[in-house]
C-alpha cells in the first residue's frame, strides 16, 4: 500500500469579540481531554476550509460565524493533520452559549489570560501567532 503522505487540513477559529479570544476545553478524545483549543475541526473533501470553519463552530457551538482573515502559518497536527487558523468573528445577532459537541467548557480570554488555560501543545504556535489580533479588535 502506497503511504498516505497528502496532509489533511484542519481549521481553528481565533474567535474574537470585543478584544477576547474563545478557547474551548475538549471534553474528547481521552488523550486531548481537558485542554484547550481554537475551537474547528477536519475540512471535508471538496469543501472549502473557510467553510469548513463556519460549519464546524455552528456544529461546535451553535453560532453563525464569519471568518475574517487567514493567520500566516501553518502548525503540524497528528500526522497526516495540519492546523490553519482563521481570525473570525460573531455574526449580528450570534452568540456563543454552550459547548454542543466535543468541549465542555468556554472562556472568553482577555489579552491578559491568554495563558491561563492549558492549551493543546500542538495549538500554543497558533495561539502565540493569534495574540497580536486581539488589540485590533478591542
Ligand atoms: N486539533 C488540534 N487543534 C485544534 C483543532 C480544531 C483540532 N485547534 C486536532 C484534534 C484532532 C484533530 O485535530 O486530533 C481533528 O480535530 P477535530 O475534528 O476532532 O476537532
Ligand atoms: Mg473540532
Amino acid at each position: 500500500m502506497t503511504p498516505r503522505t497528502d496532509r489533511i487540513v484542519v481549521v481553528g477559529a481565533a474567535l474574537l469579540d470585543g478584544g477576547r479570544l474563545l478557547a474551548a476545553r475538549r471534553s474528547a478524545p481521552a488523550d486531548l481531554a481537558g485542554r484547550w483549543e481554537l475551537p474547528g475541526g477536519k475540512v471535508e473533501p471538496g469543501e472549502r476550509p473557510e467553510d469548513a470553519l463556519v460549519r464546524e463552530l455552528r456544529e461546535e457551538l451553535g453560532v453563525d460565524a464569519e471568518p475574517v482573515e487567514r493567520v500566516p502559518g501553518q502548525w503540524p497536527l497528528r500526522a497526516p493533520y495540519v492546523l490553519w487558523v482563521w481570525t473570525a468573528r460573531l455574526r449580528p445577532g450570534s452568540a456563543v452559549a454552550r459547548p454542543l459537541e466535543d468541549h465542555d467548557e468556554l472562556r472568553w480570554l482577555t489579552p491578559a489570560e491568554i495563558w491561563d488555560v492549558p492549551w493543546l501543545d500542538q495549538d500554543v504556535p497558533a495561539v502565540h501567532a493569534v495574540t497580536p489580533y486581539l488589540a485590533a479588535t478591542r
